[in-house]
């Protein structure tokens, strides 16, 4: 075919194509064409009488390429109207419905190759340093602390008096045990002994039945807090090289009148008893205890391994559903305030109050609620429908943060 006969036969398919094409105008607004608008756009089909099964001709039709263009297939909206239609060129008009589709148009994400996660894997566990379990004994040094918290001396609930003296009795020789099962694997060179708050169940003015329900008073309470607390310090003290002996006041250690404080901070039953037992120990052979007792503050904090550990009961921050949020969020605050030395720079705060055992870590900081020696007793029960798991709790620290936790009972 020369050039002439080449248009001659292209100029016939045109007009073919031509007469057989519906005839009629779109409505307003399906006007065929494209419009851009940077990163997505809109396409208008043409009069068609059935929809497109492939968008590919009618995007490469407008100029776009099907390979980095693609119409958004649940956006396709068309409309339908009467019109006229040729099967073939020559041939009669007939009446028949037509459609304008309209869809938007996006770029093809890049095509990207599949990771192969299996290589991956492989490549990443060969590169690892060997850090098989090593057996053998660090000589590294750790603290171990042990947190004493809600004994609540004196509470009838849960089996009393007798139940409290037992679980307290059997804590010496349970601190001293997991010394020995520590050194193990590691010396643990010094001992935390922090008392958590409500030591003590006082005698009134914390809820309305506590009179009744309490089976000793205030003197007879603090006898068996500071015998307990004098047996627990000497325990550590021949166990360990080093002893250090801290507290926090609770609100069971307040001195209240008519369900309020009527007493300063400082006058706490929680912090007096601790007084007595440094009093007792300074008179003893162990001469490796240090105390570090407040005065009216209500958290305390001590430097170990190069962290910083806090102790508050945790009566003091806002009740949440959740009882380390309450104290995370009553932390928070205090370290935008900075009023306790310490508690701002603390990585880890170790609270009582909630008598159940509740972590939270976040933002390389812990907080670590404590258990009750002795589980919740009818008077929660009943209200809150839950059992608590009792016992006291321990962990070690040293210069990689906290490990090693365990609740003794
Ligand atoms: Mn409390």
């Amino acid at each position: 075919m020369n050039a002439e006969e080449a248009r001659k036969h292209l100029l016939d398919l045109q007009n073919e194509v031509e007469a057989t094409r519906p005839k009629v105008e779109a409505p307003s607004g399906w006007a065929p064409g494209v419009i851009w608008e940077g990163t997505k756009g809109t396409i208008t089909t043409p009069t068609l009488s059935e929809p497109p099964k492939d968008w590919s001709d009618l995007l490469r039709e407008r100029g776009l390429d099907p390979d980095l263009y693609e119409v958004v297939g649940d956006t396709i909206r068309w409309t339908s109207y009467d019109g006229w239609r040729k099967d073939a060129p020559g041939e009669e008009a007939y009446s028949c419905i037509l459609y304008s589709f309209k869809a938007e148009l996006r770029l093809r994400r890049p095509k990207t190759e599949d990771p192969d996660l299996v290589e991956l894997y492989k490549e990443v566990k060969k590169s690892r340093p060997n850090k098989s379990i090593n057996t053998n004994r660090i000589e590294e040094e750790r603290d171990l602390i042990v947190a004493l918290s809600d004994w609540q001396i004196g509470n009838g609930d849960a089996g009393g008096t007798r139940t409290q003296i037992e679980a307290l009795t059997a804590l010496p020789d349970l601190i001293a045990d997991r010394v020995k099962q520590l050194k193990g694997t590691a010396p643990v060179n010094h001992i935390i002994i922090a008392g958590m708050g409500d030591l003590l169940e006082g005698t009134c003015g914390f809820y309305p039945s506590q009179p009744f329900l309490t089976e000793l008073d205030r003197r007879q309470q603090t006898r068996v807090a500071r015998r307990a607390l004098v047996d627990i310090a000497t325990t550590a003290a021949k166990t360990t090289p080093k002893v250090t002996v801290t507290c926090a006041g609770g609100n069971h250690g307040e001195h209240r009148q008519n369900g309020k404080r009527h007493t300063g901070f400082a006058d706490n039953d929680d912090v007096a008893v601790f007084e007595q037992l440094t009093e007792i120990l300074q008179q003893s052979p162990h001469t490796n205890i240090q105390y570090r007792i407040p005065t009216d503050q209500m958290a305390v904090s001590i430097h170990s391994h190069g962290n910083i550990i806090a102790f508050t009961h945790g009566h003091l921050a806002k009740p949440q559903k959740n009882a380390a949020e309450a104290l995370w969020n009553w932390w928070k605050d205090h370290t935008m305030g900075r009023y306790y030395p310490g508690l701002a720079d603390a990585n880890i705060l170790i609270a009582g109050h909630f008598h159940h055992l509740n972590i939270k870590q976040q933002e390389h900081r812990t907080v670590i609620i404590c258990p009750s020696l002795t589980p919740v007793g009818d008077w929660y029960s009943n209200q809150a429908g839950v059992q608590t798991v009792p016992g006291t709790l321990t962990l070690t620290v040293d210069h990689t943060g906290w490990n090693n936790l365990q609740v003794l009972k």
